[in-house]
C-alpha cells in the first residue's frame, strides 16, 4: 500500500526539489502541497510549485495552496528570491498554461480539508516553518487523529544554529526563529515528530562534486532540473558561510522513502518562544520526545535521489 504524504513547503530550492522527489517515489501518493511565504515570496513559489507538478507529477491532480500565515522573524531577502528563478526555469515552462490547480482554501484550511477528507491517516512533510500546522491545529483539534506523523527539518541541539540576525544569539534553526510560537504549539500536540535537525542535515552539503555529476548525467531530465536548480544556491567550497547551501529539506523528504538513510533516536526537548533564544530547540527531561535525526549516510542519500531523480 501506497503512503499517504502531505507537503507544506517554503519555496526554496531544496523545497522545490522535494515536491520533485515525492512525486517520484513509487510508494508514496502525495495528496496536497500548501506553500508558506517564510523563505520564498509566495507567487514564484505556489507557480513553480504548480509547473514541477505538471512536468513531473506523471498526470497525477494534486491541488496546491497557498498560506495567508504570516511569520515573527523574516528570512533574508536574497534567499527569498531564488523561487522566481526555478519558477523561470526554460523546463518548467515548456508547456504553458498550467494545469495544476490552485485551491481557493488557505494552506492551514486545505491541510485541514485534505485529513478530514481521507480515510487513511497521512504522513505530514514540513520542509518551512510550522506556521499553517500549528493554526490547523487550534481550528480544528480533530486531525490529530489523522496525523500518521510529522516529519519536520527544523530545530537542532547544536551549540550553534544557522541563525545570523541582530538581537539573536545564533543557537537557532531558521524554520523554528521564523515562527518560534507554531513550535511550541506543535510540541504541545500529541502527534508523533521525527525531526530532521542540523546535526544530519549538515552532513549533506552542496559540494562541487555532486554538482559535476548531476552535470555528467544531464541527459535524463530529472538529473538536468536537480542541476539547473541547484546552480541557484552556493555550494560549500572553501569553508562554511551564512549562505552555504545543504540539501536539509531533500534529506527530510528522503526520509519518507527511505528510512533506512538515517538514524534516529528519542529525545526529550523544550523550546524557546522569545527572547534572544528565540527558535532554540533545548534537550530537557520535562520536555516532549521527538525522534531526533542525527546521522545520514551521505553518499547512499545522494545515490538515492539521483537514481529518483533518472525516473522522472
Ligand atoms: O534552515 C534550513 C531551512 C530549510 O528548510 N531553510 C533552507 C531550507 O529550505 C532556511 C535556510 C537556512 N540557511 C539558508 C536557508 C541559506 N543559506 N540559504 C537559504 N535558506
Ligand atoms: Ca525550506
Amino acid at each position: 500500500m501506497k503512503k499517504k504524504v502531505y507537503l507544506n513547503h517554503d519555496g526554496g530550492v531544496d523545497d522545490l526539489v522535494s515536491l520533485f522527489l515525492l512525486l517520484q517515489m513509487d510508494d508514496v501518493d502525495l495528496i496536497g502541497v500548501g506553500v508558506i511565504p517564510a523563505d520564498c515570496y509566495l507567487e514564484p513559489a505556489v507557480s513553480a510549485s504548480r509547473k514541477i507538478i505538471d512536468r513531473f507529477g506523471k498526470g497525477r491532480r494534486i491541488e496546491v495552496s497557498a498560506s495567508n500565515s504570516r511569520g515573527k522573524n523574516p528570512f533574508p531577502k536574497d534567499w527569498r528570491m531564488h523561487a522566481f528563478v526555478v519558477d523561470a526555469l526554460p523546463i518548467l515552462n515548456e508547456h504553458l498554461p498550467v494545469k495544476t490547480p490552485l485551491s481557493d482554501l488557505p494552506a492551514h484550511k486545505h491541510l485541514i480539508e485534505s485529513l478530514r477528507n481521507s480515510t487513511e491517516k497521512i504522513t505530514l512533510v514540513f520542509v518551512g516553518p510550522l506556521t499553517d500546522l500549528a493554526r490547523a491545529l487550534e481550528e480544528a483539534p480533530d486531525i490529530q487523529g489523522k496525523i500518521e506523523k510529522l516529519a519536520w527539518m527544523g530545530g537542532t541541539f547544536l551549540e550553534m544554529g544557522n541563525v545570523e540576525e541582530p538581537e539573536h544569539d545564533g543557537t537557532a534553526e531558521w524554520n523554528a526563529f521564523w515562527d518560534p510560537e507554531a513550535v511550541k504549539a506543535v510540541w504541545d500536540s500529541n502527534i508523533q515528530i521525527d525531526l530532521v535537525a542540523l546535526e544530519s542535515t549538515n552532513m549533506v552539503p552542496l559540494t562541487l562534486d555532486v554538482r559535476n555529476h548531476w552535470a555528467s548525467e544531464r541527459k535524463y531530465e530529472g538529473v538536468d532540473f536537480l542541476g539547473q536548480s541547484y546552480a541557484v544556491v552556493p555550494p560549500l567550497v572553501h569553508f562554511q558561510t551564512n549562505s552555504t547551501y545543504f540539501l536539509w529539506d531533500v534529506l527530510t523528504t528522503a526520509t519518507v522513502g527511505r528510512d533506512d538513510l538515517v538514524k534516529k533516536k528519542e529525545v526529550k526537548s523544550i523550546v524557546y518562544k522569545d527572547g534572544p533564544s528565540q527558535g532554540k530547540t533545548e534537550l530537557s527531561e520535562s520536555g516532549r520526545a521527538v525522534q531526533l535525526v542525527y546521522e545520514a549516510d551521505r553518499d547512499a542519500f545522494f545515490t538515492y535521489i539521483t537514481e529518483l531523480a533518472k525516473q522522472a
